[in-house]
């Protein structure tokens, strides 16, 4: 496990060398379109985060579920291979992914436009989950699969327009446990210590409140995990009129788009 006794939350000056993370549970059967049993009272972790809000639920779906999902999808979704333009160069993001959700969700990020694929039986069913879990209906989800340790997702934080200023991003995590970095922007320059969160397969982490204005992400490499993690972050996109009004960024964007 890369988590400590503190339920998998650590502050620390600098990513660690490496991540000691379990791997899969053993394979168990199907699938299932099951009512959530057995959940403890209050199943959350808060990760402290000044300025923002994340919420921990580290076994949201039992093991097998996980396990079975996992593969589901593994198999099922249409991966793709994208890059993104720097300074006129192409590269390569070192992980595959796909757009999924309600018709006409686009959502452009990092120079990409991404337009939905309909929702799978799996996806729509998780997106049920979901919503009886936080009473949020998402309407889409980026799905990642990062194929072992060498596969990451660089620093960023989920702010395009088209999120609205505060939003709720539900990120599902399936398979090898990799930790999450999170940095205050603010505290960049003054060496600020970051927030690693451990994400076992199965979990839900929350991200809320003012997260993305204030932190950013990352899911460093780390070359000694040789097994696959799929990861899905369910989104509200608003239409682009919301955008605009809750976002003044997205109106000067959904102006340029339009002239
Ligand atoms: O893989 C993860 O846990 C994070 C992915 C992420 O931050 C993103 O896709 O925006
Ligand atoms: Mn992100």
């Amino acid at each position: 496990m890369c988590g400590n006794r503190a339920g998998g939350i650590v502050h620390q000056r600098t990513a660690p060398a490496r991540a000691a993370c379990r791997g899969l549970h053993p394979p168990v059967p199907v699938w299932q379109n099951q009512p959530m049993t057995n959940v403890p009272e209050n199943p959350w972790r808060e990760v402290k985060l000044p300025g923002g809000r994340l919420r921990l639920w580290p076994e949201f779906l039992p093991a097998g579920e996980a396990d079975q999902l996992q593969q589901r999808l593994s198999a099922g979704l249409q991966w793709q291979r994208d890059s993104v333009k720097l300074f006129g160069r192409e590269h390569p993001i070192p992980r595959q992914h796909q757009w999924y959700g309600d018709a006409g969700m686009r959502y452009r990020w990092s120079g990409l436009t991404m337009q939905p694929l309909p929702w799978t039986d799996e996806l729509a069913e998780l997106r049920e989950r979901l919503r009886a879990a936080t009473e949020i209906t998402f309407n889409s989800v980026l799905a990642n699969l990062y194929r072992d340790g060498n596969d990451s997702m660089g620093w960023h934080a989920d702010d395009e327009p088209e999120l609205g200023v505060r939003p709720v991003i539900a990120s599902v995590s399936l398979g090898a446990e990799r930790d999450l970095l999170l940095r205050r922007r603010a505290g960049r320059e003054r060496g600020e210590r970051s927030v690693k969160v451990c994400l076992p397969h199965g979990s839900l982490l929350l991200m809320s409140g003012a997260t993305q204005q204030n932190w950013q992400h990352a899911l460093p490499r780390r070359a000694r995990i040789s097994e696959p993690r799929i990861n899905l972050t369910f989104r509200r996109i608003l239409g682009e009129r919301q955008a605009a009004t809750s976002n003044p960024a997205a109106s000067m964007a959904a102006a340029s788009a339009s002239a």
